[in-house]
């Protein structure tokens, strides 16, 4: 690895993605438990295949260099502790990117790393494709900040890279408030998905679509008390338009119940529940979903 390397720790569909792009521009090493096949196909949404070798490595034998940029592209629950892994192997300290859901993650690795603290919200739809490859299912756009503003030009400069390598991304001033309403949006339509095992469409039908406003009155409710200004068209029209939009989808926390994995609950329900507590404001829907899913929570590994 040299100074201008990205290291990569998350080898799932967005970790992939994101190598698979930032591999023309930049030298890029894959990390995970445990080895992939180095030849990595992306197939592009207009249904082309691009193949690629990457350098891998399992994060536990990764070799004893300092990369510029450390991306973690785990699931949330698992980020603490690939965080750990790799820093235990690198002799420096990276520019940190963070790529997760929620806003659990982020506060709590800002505080405890050293180096620039970059976090990174994405609307890039991707699925892998076996061990082999990934598809890039539906181009979306990357914003990149850090919750002080302290390291605009770094956040300028990976912006840019992602440019050069094919995804489309901005440096934004504001990246606390688009994670909450990211947040915001995945707690209205990926608790309820994954409870009623249904595609996120399905949530605009009876006897779902009153659950869902609920659901969003009571987020709406905490953001304010938070001071999260609301997105321009309203928290229901927000929610509403990503239901409509990906109404073919299933949620991600729906995916992850059906294959028996942990899902992110406390990412995206722990930081409102917190905040409903601090302000006193009662919550009876979100905290029914969260103990519904805690009650059938696979352990997190
Ligand atoms: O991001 C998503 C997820 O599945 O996690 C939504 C917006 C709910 C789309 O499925």
């Amino acid at each position: 690895m040299d100074d201008q390397t990205h290291l990569i720790v998350g080898p799932g569909a967005l970790g992939r993605l994101l190598a698979l792009h930032l591999t023309d521009v930049a030298p890029v090493v894959l990390a995970g438990r445990r080895m992939l096949p180095t030849e990595q196909i992306l197939t592009t949404p207009e249904g082309t295949q691009r193949t690629r070798r990457l350098v891998m490595h399992e994060v536990d034998r990764l070799p004893p260099t300092t990369p510029a940029f450390l991306h973690l592209t785990t699931k949330a629950y698992a980020a603490e502790a690939a965080y750990t892994a790799a820093m235990a192997r690198l002799t420096g300290t990276p520019a940190l990117v963070l790529w997760q859901n929620g806003y659990q993650v982020q506060p709590e690795l800002d505080r405890r790393h050293q180096g620039p603290v970059l976090c990174a919200s994405t609307t890039e739809g991707a699925w892998l494709s076996g061990d082999h490859g990934v598809s890039h299912a539906g181009r979306g756009i990357t914003c990149i900040g850090d919750l002080a503003n302290r390291h605009a030009p770094t956040c300028r400069v990976l912006a840019a890279l992602l440019g050069q390598a094919g995804l489309a991304a901005e440096a934004v001033t504001d990246i606390d408030v688009r994670l909450w309403h990211k947040l915001a949006v995945n707690a209205a339509i990926n608790p309820l998905a994954a409870r009623f095992r249904i595609r996120n469409g399905q949530l605009r039908d009876r006897p779902f679509r009153p659950m869902v406003e609920r659901i969003i009155d009571e987020v709406a409710t905490i953001m304010a008390a938070e001071g999260i200004a609301p997105p321009a068209a309203g928290w229901h029209a927000l929610v509403w338009q990503v239901v409509g939009g990906t109404a073919n989808n299933r949620a991600s926390m729906l995916q992850d119940v059906l294959a028996g994995r942990p899902t992110e609950r406390e990412a995206i329900l722990g930081p409102l529940l917190s905040a409903a507590h601090r302000h006193d404001i009662v919550t009876p829907n979100l905290s029914e979903l969260d103990d519904f899913l805690a009650r059938s929570a696979q352990p997190q590994r």
